[in-house]
């Protein structure tokens, strides 16, 4: 079997153990911690469940009891698929006290996926909920299971059939040796678009510091209320600071089924919500609804937009429509995570995606040789430190392209870094067009179409071309009025653009096809850009 995770090398290991950004507790421990010190403290609301750190703990303990049961030990895998739920993070915890590896899927990802991720895995058993947003999991759990032999056991959270319920795994508490701190503790799943979907394994100690210093850095405190609207399988949500990082402090988090601003927004107002994180696509959606609703969220004092790339002009609406701060954070569930700081000016907080969490954050820029770019220049990011990983899970020779031979991680994103020291996120490395041998970033083109007065938004995307190779499509959403190439053409040369850099077809969507975080799906539209209708 391949290896399944590439330790940090020792030195740097007892480094970060001395800095105290390693502490010797594994997850499950450290809430056992939390939870001592603010045990009449809510910790969870989930719906009209409302669960103290003390609660919270004791069916943890409980769940850890029937997980052991089963005959689960440490360092077996579990899937698991659940909707953000009580059920998910008692879940989670329980393995974590046992040293059962969680591998966290979206509730929108289906059997291919599913299946991919069960192929490396190799899980022990298989969370789901009976049915989510209309599907029942059931039947696709039960096909699963038949293909992957490693599958034991299917617990579902929900009404009793002929499976294990979650409530009924529970068993009186009783005492396990904990995981070590350094062991792996999560399996999260890589953002990567393309191919087999990889593995990340995160440790408990690595976990545990990015999280409390993302607490720290976002001003945490025992009053904090934490609105987890994103799905908590995603490392932004569950550790940016999320759901980790208020536990670390006493803090209250609440619990979203969907990200919705017609969830989220009674929500707030109700349990007075004091941050959450969204994607870009969902911060334009709920500075949109603003402009009708009324739900009181004056008690909202930050709001977190990362994931994907948000347009200055997106930030100060939000900032507007929702009447709190913003923080840009661009993180990625392999480690690094930067953030603007709470006090940052505006023009940091509108137009960057900020500067590593850690002291001991690593970060190259480097160009096409992995040499270091010049100041301000734009190139590659690569990165290491106390919190990014150095290898996927069980990836094999992948991992050769993912990672230097000096451990930092190559982020294939394409960023810059200003005077003041803060990154700014200018597109992928590789999401360019070869256009009979000339290189088109996609970003470029995108943020030109952009500054159209009828364009919206706008993608770029490679269609085969059989002269070129790949020709460009722009597709673009236009709800007012829909330009012609002829007219595009005319207003990029007008910014200067040369020939090859114009898009060869136009195509346009009502909306965004989104990935199963709300990311633009840009594999999808490469599709439909593909589809004979789509050419002008
Ligand atoms: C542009 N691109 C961004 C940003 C991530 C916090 C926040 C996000 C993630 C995440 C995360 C971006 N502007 N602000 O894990 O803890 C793109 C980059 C990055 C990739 C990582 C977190 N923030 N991105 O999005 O693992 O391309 O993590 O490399 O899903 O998203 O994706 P993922």
């Amino acid at each position: 079997m391949e290896r399944a995770f590439h330790p940090w090398p020792e030195e740097l290991a007892r480094k970060y153990e001395r800095r105290g950004y390693w502490q010797p507790l594994a997850l499950g421990e450290q809430f056992r911690h939390w939870a001592s010190r603010h045990a009449t403290r809510t910790a969870l609301v989930d719906g009209a469940t409302r669960l103290s750190f003390a609660d919270l703990d004791a069916r943890i303990d409980r769940l850890a009891a029937g997980f052991h049961a089963l005959g689960l030990v440490a360092g077996d895998r579990v899937l698991v698929q659940l909707p953000n739920s009580a059920g998910f993070v008692a879940a989670c915890f329980a393995l974590f006290r046992l040293g059962v590896v969680p591998v966290l899927a979206m509730p929108a990802q289906r059997s291919a996926e599913i299946d991919a991720l069960c192929q490396v895995a190799e899980p022990a058993a298989y969370l789901l909920p009976e049915r989510f947003l209309g599907f029942d999991y059931r039947p696709m759990a039960e096909e699963i299971a038949a293909r992957h032999p490693s599958l034991r056991f299917l617990i579902v959270d929900g009404a009793p059939g002929p499976h294990l319920t979650l409530e009924g795994l529970e068993r009186p508490r009783r005492d396990f040796a904990a995981p070590g701190h350094r062991d792996v503790a999560l399996l999260l799943l890589s953002g990567g678009t393309t191919g087999t979907p990889k593995l990340i394994p995160r440790t408990h100690a690595d976990y545990a510091y990015a999280a409390r210093a993302s607490a720290e850095l976002c001003g945490l405190g025992p009053d904090s209320v934490t609105l987890a609207a994103l799905p908590l399988a995603h490392n932004f949500p569950l550790c940016c600071p999320g759901l980790i990082g208020t536990f670390s402090v006493g803090g209250t988090v609440v619990l979203a089924r969907t990200p919705g601003f017609d969830e989220a927004f009674p929500l707030i107002a109700r349990e007075r919500v004091t941050i959450t994180a969204l994607v870009p696509a969902l911060a334009r959606l709920w500075t949109a609804a603003r402009a009708w609703n009324q739900d009181d969220l004056s008690s909202l004092a930050l709001l977190q937009v990362g994931g994907a790339r948000l347009e200055p002009a997106a930030a100060t609406e939000l900032r507007a429509a929702l009447g709190c701060r913003v923080q840009q954070v661009f993180g990625m569930a392999e480690g690094l995570l930067c953030y603007t700081r709470p006090d940052d000016p505006d023009d940091v907080v509108l137009t960057t995606q900020g500067r590593p969490l850690s002291p001991d954050d690593e970060v190259r820029i480097v160009d096409e040789d992995g040499n270091e770019v010049a100041p301000g220049e734009s190139g590659e990011l690569l990165t290491r430190g106390p919190y990014t990983i150095r290898g996927y899970y069980r990836a094999g020779t992948a991992n050769a392209a993912s990672f230097t031979p000096d451990g930092f991680y190559r982020s294939g994103d394409l960023v810059r870094r200003t005077a003041g020291g803060n990154l700014v996120v200018e597109g992928r490395v590789k999401d360019q067009i070869n256009r009979g041998g000339e290189k088109i970033a996609a970003a470029e083109i995108e943020q030109h179409l952009r500054a159209h007065p009828a364009v919206r938004d706008a993608a770029v995307v490679a269609v085969p071309d059989p002269r070129l190779g790949e020709r460009s499509c722009a597709v673009l959403i236009a709800p007012e009025s829909q330009p012609g190439l002829d007219g595009l053409h005319a207003f990029l040369r007008g910014r200067g653009l040369p020939r090859h850099k114009l898009p060869d077809q136009v195509a346009f969507v009502r909306s965004w096809p989104l990935t199963a975080i709300g990311k633009i799906d840009k594999k999808q539209l490469a599709r439909l850009a593909r589809m004979p209708e789509a050419e002008a």
